[in-house]
């Protein structure tokens, strides 16, 4: 058996190599206590809200599997280098079978651990209920949507076109059940700030219900490919006061007589 002197030759290297551990978890623990939203901006919905720690959840378990991973990575390149004047191949390990039931089921918890807690808030995110004060009919076409209100009656409908998108008028605080579907192809009702989207589908109905908790504008998508000018599918979301959205609908009418 050969003797190598480990201990004289790594001493300049382990500073270095505590650096590179304690680097990215001392980003990741000031990151959590200044930003507790890590880029996902709170109060602006109701699904917001349910999401947050969803969110927050899924970073911080990819900050400890990317921190173990690195680990991994930098052992081996760091304390098993070809030792200087060593000829001989290194012992070499193959078929260990504890080793690869490990690295099996481990990435099998993982899945399965963020696949339940997406469906517990999924299920929270996609529950209808029976006490939601308004309702918006979002219909998708190629390539605009058309908002209904039918609280206003038949003639309350803004329609877009791709030169004219239309805008969404959402009223602060209420829930609305926003009723979703398609006249042509598959289409996606996308509204980024407030962490929703629900597919458009012909034939078929979807419902979301939430609540918009911040006055402002915000951008609207399509995010189902659906077609040659699926990029034109833009919308303006307008969360206003309930006065504002009944004087709105009010005016949508007048327009339509
Ligand atoms: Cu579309």
């Amino acid at each position: 058996m050969q003797h190598y002197p480990c201990h004289m030759s790594f001493k300049p290297i382990r500073p270095l190599f505590k650096a590179l551990l304690l680097a990215p978890l001392a980003l990741l623990l000031t990151g959590c206590s200044s930003v507790s939203g890590l880029g996902f901006e709170e109060g602006l919905s109701s699904v917001n809200d349910i999401s947050l720690s969803l969110w927050q959840g899924a970073w911080i378990a990819g900050a400890v599997v990317g921190v173990i991973t690195l680990v991994l990575i930098l052992w081996p390149a760091v304390f098993h280098r070809a030792k200087v004047g060593q000829s001989e191949f290194p012992k070499q390990t193959q078929y260990n079978i504890p080793v690869e039931i490990a690295y099996t089921l481990i990435p099998f918890v993982i899945v399965a651990v963020l696949f339940y807690y997406t469906a517990v808030k999924q299920t929270e995110i996609v529950e209808k209920s029976s006490n939601y004060t308004h309702e918006i009919k979002v219909e998708g076409f190629q390539w605009s949507w058309q908002f209904s209100y039918p609280e206003a009656g038949p003639k309350a409908v803004a329609t877009g076109t791709p030169a004219s998108p239309p805008t969404l008028y959402v009223p602060i605080g209420q829930k609305v059940r926003y009723t979703i579907n398609s006249n042509d192809v598959v289409h996606g009702f996308w509204i980024p700030a407030f962490m929703i989207q629900m597919q458009n589908l012909p034939g078929v109905t979807n419902y979301l219900e939430f609540t918009a908790n911040k006055l402002g504008t915000y951008p609207g998508r399509c995010n189902i490919l659906c077609g040659r000018n699926h990029a034109q599918m833009l919308f303006t979301v307008k969360v206003v006061t309930l006065a504002e959205y009944k004087a709105y609908l009010e005016t949508l009418k007048a327009s339509q007589a």
